[in-house]
């Protein structure tokens, strides 16, 4: 060994290890997801560039109209809305997009249909923009149903119906985090070569962490099961220590750290929101199928979240996923409480 530093020259970057992992399905696959997983990737490289640049070419602040949810939206939203939109229209590969911030789903003309259908939040955590903390694109991919050509129904299918989902978070760099059904990889894009590149191979969850991630400023409203469990961490039984608390309130960012480190994240539905607040389709979802997929779970605390059949494109649910061990001790307060409902009752 001469100690001397010499480039890595077998990378492994998105495209080819996605390809390495279709072909490995053999006939069944044609190609096509991969060039969808481009369009998407070149969407992160766009959406990453202009997040770096924001501050600079006034990009931060408000576009002066409102979403569907009735929230503000800020320049980069809608610019990162745009470019999905187009990018996934002209790949060819999509029939149906859902996007957080159209309140119609787009049913793609039939000179641009393909067959698999995209639901996503072009640029979630939008508070953060502005402190350039953490935000993310998050994204599900369905099949098209056999003889469909593209309506709505395609895509109000559970989410274990879904055939990829993915984020990519741009933080101090971007990541994108992928699963196709076969575990869940991290890629990291270096900037010079433009390319997603294996950093992360087979992310897996500790089964048991030390975080919880909630915003707990909503406690008084919290029902009584989420509220017990989180006194169950502040104050565990002697001998052992509390769980420590991160917050970020950007979903992608608070996940990404949940896959990686273990512990609990959660967004209950409560008192006031009675369906909690993040999106079932282009929220929930995708990261439910990366939760399994890395072996822990994701539950509403009484259900499991890809499981639910959703019956209008933007609806919500209450959200917790993470470690194994940690989602089943909270899920064991939802369990105490149905059992103390059907005794009273
Ligand atoms: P957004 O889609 O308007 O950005 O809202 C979703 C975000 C999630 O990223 C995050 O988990 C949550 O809202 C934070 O909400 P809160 O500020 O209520 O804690
Ligand atoms: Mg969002």
């Amino acid at each position: 060994m001469s100690g001397e530093e010499h480039p890595n020259t077998n990378i492994i970057t998105l495209t080819r290890h996605v390809l390495s992992q279709q072909f490995q399905l053999g006939a069944q696959a044609s190609g096509d997801l991969t060039l969808l997983l481009t369009a998407i990737q070149v969407t992160s490289k766009f959406i990453a560039t202009n997040v770096r640049k924001a501050r600079l070419i006034n990009l931060i602040g408000l576009a002066g109209d409102t979403n569907v949810q009735g929230e503000e939206q800020k320049k980069l939203d809608v610019l990162s809305n745009d470019i999905m939109v187009n990018s996934l229209r002209a790949s060819g590969k999509t029939a149906v997009l859902v996007s957080e911030e159209l309140e119609e789903a787009i049913i793609i003309d039939e000179k641009h249909r393909g067959k698999y259908c995209v639901v996503f939040d072009p640029l979630d955590g939008s508070s953060n923009i502005d402190a350039g903390v953490n935000i993310g694109t998050i994204f599900g991919i369905y099949h098209i149903r056999p003889g469909s050509e593209g309506t709505i129904q395609d895509v109000l299918r559970p989410g274990s119906e879904m055939v990829a989902a993915g984020y990519t978070m741009y933080g101090s760099s971007a990541n994108l985090v992928l699963t196709t059904g076969q575990g869940v990889n991290g890629y990291t894009l270096d900037a010079a070569l433009g390319e997603f590149i294996l950093t992360h191979p087979d992310i897996r969850i500790p089964p048991r962490g030390k975080i919880y991630s909630f915003n707990e400023g909503n406690a008084m409203y919290f029902h009584p099961p989420v509220n017990k469990y989180l006194e169950s961490i502040k104050f565990p039984s002697t001998g052992k220590s509390p769980y420590s608390a991160r917050y970020i309130g950007s979903m992608v960012a608070d996940v990404h750290r949940t896959l990686l480190y273990g512990g609990i994240f959660g967004y209950p539905d409560d008192k006031k929101s009675k369906s909690g607040k993040l999106r079932l389709l282009y929220e929930a979802f995708p990261m439910a199928f990366l939760t399994e997929q890395a072996g822990g779970i994701a539950t509403t605390g009484t259900k499991r979240i890809l499981d639910i059949v959703p019956t209008t494109i933007h609806e919500r649910c209450s959200v917790f996923l993470g470690s194994k061990d940690d989602v089943l001790d909270l899920k064991k307060f939802y369990d105490q409480e149905s059992v103390k409902e059907n005794g009273s009752a």
